[in-house]
């Protein structure tokens, strides 16, 4: 297991100074964000951002992401142009260096909350989604945005995607991932780049949009479609386990044993009866995860791809991008380091 943690650039309020402090950390997790979406990125920021990191004494080994243009999504003339950009972008960070390239297929959305300061008991605040506040919202306002997503969009321009996805239903929206997936993997083969794709958060169609990235039988489409290892998973707890018909444990047992896991996020989540649910500290007793047994089923399969903790809470008065803080998901770092070497250890003395 390669430690990872996402680092927004020069921008970002968390140092990479401070992100090397953390205990087992390997690379960082990063992306370049001075190009529109569906451009090419200048090899000069990928060096720079490259050059930050190993002078950080860090690896510059994961991009998330490399966003997907939404004519790709949505299958429209100029895809082709857009994919062949895309097919570019992987070319330059596999000479780069870069080992994964994390992306999503998500129409319009990333991920969603529809609350982002939730003060929980212990008087940290922590990202949300509840039931009664998502039908109270509206899409087509451009209020929705997260800080954490890669891209975001005018009110105009949402009210024309709404649109043109009327025509997208979900095997239209499988159609438009095979063309994309049947363009870029021989690419990334060739460039000794793995695709992880992200799974939808939630995972399940929300404001009448597709999502299809969702649940298992899903995951075995997707590694069907091209069935190469550069064909692979970013398995986000998070976002498989805000869905009570997924079991993530066994979810990362599968695929990792399959050897598709390239890129794992770990966070823990904590389900309400209605399917609302609350980000939660990591450890597995604040939410619905069973965080052990997830580490469990990836050190059973040997997993050597990269894990960053996800999201943590907003704690000691830190203030910055909501779900990217240093501290908790440090702390989260270093929980995740306890059982690993747990792990290890137990595994050697049955060994003995
Ligand atoms: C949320 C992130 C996602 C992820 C994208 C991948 O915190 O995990 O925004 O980066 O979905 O493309």
């Amino acid at each position: 297991m390669k430690l990872s943690f996402r680092w927004y650039g020069p921008e970002d309020p968390v140092r990479i100074e401070y992100i090397r402090q953390i205990p087992r950390m390997y690379s960082i997790v990063t992306a370049v964000y001075d190009v529109p979406v569906g451009e090419i990125w200048s090899n000069e920021s990928i060096n720079m951002l490259k050059e930050q990191t190993e002078a950080a004494g860090l690896h510059f080994d994961v991009i998330e992401s490399v966003p997907v243009h939404e004519n790709i999504k949505l299958g429209l003339a100029d895809r082709d142009q857009l994919i062949a950009n895309y097919c570019e972008n992987i070319r330059r960070l596999g000479k780069a260096g870069v080992q994964v390239i994390c992306y999503n297929f998500m129409p319009v959305f990333d991920w969603t909350r529809t609350q982002l300061d939730r003060v929980l008991e212990d008087g940290s605040t922590a990202l949300v989604y509840y039931r009664d506040q998502l039908e109270k919202m509206d899409p087509l306002t451009g209020e929705i945005s997260l800080p954490g997503w890669d891209s975001s969009y005018k009110k105009e321009d949402l009210v024309k995607l709404f649109d043109q996805y009327k025509q997208v239903n979900e095997e239209v929206l499988w159609q438009n991932l095979e063309y994309f997936l049947q363009a870029i993997i021989p690419v990334a083969e060739e460039a000794g780049v793995k695709m992880a794709i992200h799974p939808d958060d939630p995972p399940y169609p929300i404001f009448g949009l597709p999502r299809i990235i969702t649940k298992e039988a899903n995951l075995d489409r997707l590694l069907s479609i091209v069935d190469s290892p550069a064909n692979g998973l970013t398995l986000c707890t998070g976002s498989l386990g805000s869905a009570s018909f997924n079991d993530v444990a066994r979810l990362v047992d599968k695929y990792s044993a399959m050897g598709r896991i390239h890129f794992i996020h770990v966070r823990n989540v904590k389900l309400m009866e209605d399917g609302s649910f609350e980000e939660a500290a990591h450890p597995s007793e604040y939410g619905s995860l069973d965080v052990y047994e997830i580490m469990k089923c990836l050190h059973k399969n040997g997993f050597e791809g990269y894990l960053r903790p996800d999201h943590g809470r907003m704690i000691w008065g830190e203030t910055g991008k909501p779900g990217y803080g240093l501290y908790d998901r440090a702390l989260g770092a270093s929980y995740i380091n306890g059982l690993w070497e747990a792990l290890e250890k137990s595994a050697d003395n049955k060994e003995a």
